[in-house]
């Protein structure tokens, strides 16, 4: 008697573990496994730096030969300044435009999604040692530069 009932409960515990496993290995790959790689881990250093780095386009930028994106090839620092800042303060839409299509690995694409209004602002978020041409959509003579690179301390 004890025979067929114990291994009856053999065949739904071994049922059950094979169960407990597909689902864990179903949650592993399409929840756990995206997120952690949709997400890397980026130091707090990083993602809170000490200071915001602001890009001003400056008033006139509008207009060939003029200065337009100020500083125009900046370096930042990551930890130290690597959240940037562009400003419109030119009385003209402008837009951030990657020359080529550029992505940082945690804040995605990089460029402003529409055009900067006056008094608009673009921020974005580097992660990584990068350099990024860019330049703006509707004048395309409008161009800068920002490098990333690691802080030295
Ligand atoms: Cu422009």
């Amino acid at each position: 008697m004890s025979g067929p009932t114990s291994s009856h409960a053999y065949g739904i515990g071994m049922i059950a573990l094979v169960i407990g496993m597909s689902a864990f290995v179903v949650f592993y790959s399409s929840f756990y496994l995206p997120e952690s790689l949709a997400k890397p881990s980026v130091s707090d250093h990083i993602l809170h730096p000490e200071d915001d780095f602001i890009i001003e386009i400056v008033p006139g930028a509008v207009v060939e030969g003029n200065q337009n994106y100020v500083p125009n090839k900046p370096e930042v620092l990551l930890t130290i300044n690597n959240n940037v800042i562009w400003q419109n303060n030119d009385d003209t839409a402008h837009t951030v435009t990657p020359n080529h299509r550029h992505a940082d690995n945690y804040s995605g694409d990089f460029g402003s999604s529409g055009v900067l209004k006056p008094g608009d602002t673009y921020e974005f978020l580097f992660t990584e040692p990068q350099d990024v041409s860019y330049h703006c959509t509707p004048h395309p003579w409008m161009e800068g530069t920002i490098s990333v690179a690691k802080s030295r301390f």
